[in-house]
């Protein structure tokens, strides 16, 4: 058979969906507003979530994931270093954190962290995902003295560090221009002056007062999250974001998280893509109120045909990623819950590939969600495995260590074995080339672009 018949196009798939055995016919207005591009609504969300019919919400989400990034399947080489578990918080879904005396507390030294780094540029990792708890008494200064001991020690690493909740703390004991946005912006400047380079998506949870109150009370809200990824793009720093499901929360307030985010991308996106010639469409917000949006996953979809915004283009940050962590209960206040199922899994992050339509990527970070099931999610909407990690202790699946790595062949085979083409990517979503021991980002047509 030739190859243009027998592999389906986005489109043609769409079109057979309703027609395969156990479609689930109320599905069908939302298979049409995917084929037009059209924004899913709340209702859209409820009906994705409670339909038996999970097959095709995935295959949906898999047509859409197709549109914008074909056969490409994405990895990185990295390793992610908890600096400390020392946090002046007691949430009550995370098992990390401790106090200062207790059992299994420790910190890193900068020496410390700065040898992991030299090993980790020694092994080709492109990129340092640096988190811990809000420490109680490290002065900000420690936090810049970090960044720019590693950028000076492996100027060609990416450091992706401190979650927005980590940002406020530091903002809190900068105590320069104030705990409110400027403070905010004018710690993030500091930050980024001394080396950092984005912020990951951790510490969002789910954006609701009621399950902040009932799990993470202490906790930023989700205003301040927001807040800080908001100052994060102005300054021109992209980020990720992270949705915590599968503890006290429901399916509602999971959709209310992923629509909060959506919203936030179109207000960072709306100027850029005014002076691109991306389409405006009208969609009602969260609230019900009518705003402009910027829809990057209908047909003929920008990404990476017409790119995102990049430093040449604009100064504006955005979102890259929406990385959904399923509820780890072990060891956690809250382990009297089973946590979510595979299936809820599925479901969730093929909803969040939906419902994100102004999300470039969206990451099934194999470390919580195993190896295999993040397969199964690189035909389910995401695109992204995450990276080679090494070591990670924030949560450990089924007896699991600190030690938790994947090499460059797992993750190269498991996006084989799905179908798609692995290609190793920087932390801005560009892809690695390597000779030998040297590597370098290059943009889509394969030219070497700067750090
Ligand atoms: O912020 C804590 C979550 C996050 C538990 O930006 C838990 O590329 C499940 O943010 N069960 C850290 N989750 C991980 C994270 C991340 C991971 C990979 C990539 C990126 C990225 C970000 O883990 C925390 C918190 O939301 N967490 N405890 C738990 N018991």
């Amino acid at each position: 058979m030739p190859d243009a018949l027998h592999r389906r196009t986005p489109q043609s798939r769409l079109e057979r969906l309703p027609l395969l055995p156990g479609f689930d016919p109320r599905l069908a207005p939302i298979v049409d507003r995917v084929r037009d591009g059209t924004r899913l609504s709340r209702e859209d969300g409820r009906l994705l979530f409670s339909t038996p019919d999970v097959h095709s919400v995935c295959a949906l989400a898999d047509i859409v994931r197709d549109r914008l990034h074909g056969d490409v399947g994405y990895y990185n080489v990295n390793r992610h270093i908890n600096y400390s578990n020392l946090c002046a918080l007691s949430c009550r879904f995370c098992a990390f954190h401790r106090k200062r005396g207790q059992d299994g507390a420790y910190e890193m030294t900068i020496d410390e962290i700065r040898a992991e780094a030299l090993k980790a540029a020694d092994a080709g990792a492109t990129e340092l995902h640096i988190v811990g708890g809000l420490h109680p008494w490290l002065p900000f200064q420690w936090y810049l003295d970090l960044l720019s001991t590693l950028r000076d020690a492996v100027p060609q690493v990416h450091l992706k560090a401190f979650t927005a909740v980590e940002i406020v703390h530091l903002t809190r004991i900068a105590k320069r221009g104030g705990e409110g946005y400027d403070g905010i912006r004018s710690v993030l400047s500091d930050l980024r002056d001394a080396g950092l380079g984005s912020l990951p998506g951790g510490g969002a949870e789910v954006f609701d007062d009621r399950v902040h109150d009932e799990v993470f009370k202490g906790k930023i809200r989700s205003e301040r999250w927001l807040d800080v990824h908001r100052a994060a793009h102005e300054i021109g720093l992209r980020s990720n974001a992270t949705m915590l499901y599968g503890h006290v929360e429901t399916r509602d307030e999971r959709l209310t998280h992923l629509m909060l985010l959506r919203e936030q991308q179109d207000r960072t996106l709306r100027a850029w893509a005014t002076g691109s010639g991306v389409p405006l469409q009208s969609h009602p917000g969260h609230d019900g109120e009518v705003r402009d949006a910027v829809i990057l996953t209908g047909p003929g979809a920008p990404h990476p045909a017409r790119p995102l915004p990049t430093p040449a283009t604009s100064r504006t940050g955005y979102f890259q990623t929406i990385i959904p962590l399923p509820f780890f209960p072990d060891g956690s206040a809250l382990q009297h819950l089973p946590g979510p199922t595979g299936l809820e899994n599925l479901r969730t992050l093929a909803i969040a590939r939906l419902m994100l339509d102004n999300f470039p990527h969206v990451k099934a970070f194999w470390i919580m969600q195993s190896l295999r099931m993040a397969q199964v999610m690189l035909r389910s909407g995401a695109d992204d495995l995450d990276g080679t990690v090494v070591w990670y202790d924030i949560t450990k699946l089924g007896g699991q260590t600190t030690h938790q790595e994947a090499g460059v062949a797992d993750l190269r085979r498991a996006i084989r074995e799905a179908g798609l083409q692995p290609v190793e990517r920087d932390t801005l979503y560009r892809p690695v080339r390597r000779e030998g021991a040297r590597w370098h980002s290059t943009d889509h047509a394969g030219l070497a672009v700067a750090r």
